[in-house]
């Protein structure tokens, strides 16, 4: 039995969960679930995923979802490479941090842009939505300060969840350039990991676009 990804490319949590997969070089089934057409609501995959969300991952019989429970999940179980997921636990902890960090600040920060201009009808992006994203990006920028990725000198999965966030709002046109250190990692990580644009790039633009042609003129 192989390893599936539940997917939606416009999704930024998955394609994350998709980069974790890259990273480790693993070769994985990819069933493409088109969340504006409401295909996370059918019987078939309520029933695997009752929270009803992408990316989800199915093993053999067993199943997770979340992207960051998945990159990890993933790690530790098929990873080569020592320092993706570091088993040392303050090497470990700073990795945890940086996915806490994506899942509770950046994404989150993104979505609260982005998911009532899609699905809410909004055509505006307010103030109060855009100040706490400049601020997560310059925290970022910090972590980032002297070192390659966002855990130190290595890619982590963590690289792959906040490449994944900050990529999509990137390609909504937001200008990531006064934080330099961020706008320098992106393509790195972007180097580092095989199939970057297929896995991540070509939906992190269709996420754009899709937002873009809700905004209305001048918005971005
Ligand atoms: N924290 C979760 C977020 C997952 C999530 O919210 N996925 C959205 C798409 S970005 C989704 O599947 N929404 C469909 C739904 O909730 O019905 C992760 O990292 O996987």
């Amino acid at each position: 039995m192989g390893v599936t990804l539940y997917h939606y490319p416009l999704s930024g949590p998955s394609r994350g969960a998709l980069l974790a997969a890259r990273a480790l070089g693993l070769n994985i089934d990819i069933k493409i679930i088109n969340l504006f057409n409401k295909e996370q609501l059918t019987e078939e995959f309520v029933k695997i995923n009752p929270q009803h969300t992408v990316p989800t991952l199915v093993d053999g019989d067993f199943v997770v979802w979340d992207s960051h429970a998945i990159g990890t999940y993933l790690a530790n179980t098929y990873s080569k490479d020592p320092n993706f997921y570091p088993t040392d636990p303050k090497k470990r902890a700073i990795v945890d941090q940086r996915l806490y960090f994506d899942i509770g600040t950046m994404y989150k920060c993104i979505r609260d842009i982005c998911f009532p201009i899609l699905f809410k009808g909004e055509d505006e992006i307010f103030d109060e939505h855009k100040q706490p994203l400049e601020e997560a990006l310059g925290f970022l920028d910090v972590f980032l300060e002297g070192q390659k990725f966002v855990a130190g000198d290595h890619l982590t999965v963590a690289d792959c969840c906040l490449a994944s966030s900050v990529s999509s709002i990137v390609a909504v046109g937001w200008d990531i350039k006064p934080y330099q250190n961020v706008y320098n990692w992106l393509p790195r990580v972007a180097e580092t990991i095989p199939g970057y644009a297929e896995a991540n790039q070509e939906g992190a633009e269709a996420f754009g676009k899709a937002v873009r042609s809700k905004l209305a003129p001048g918005q971005i």
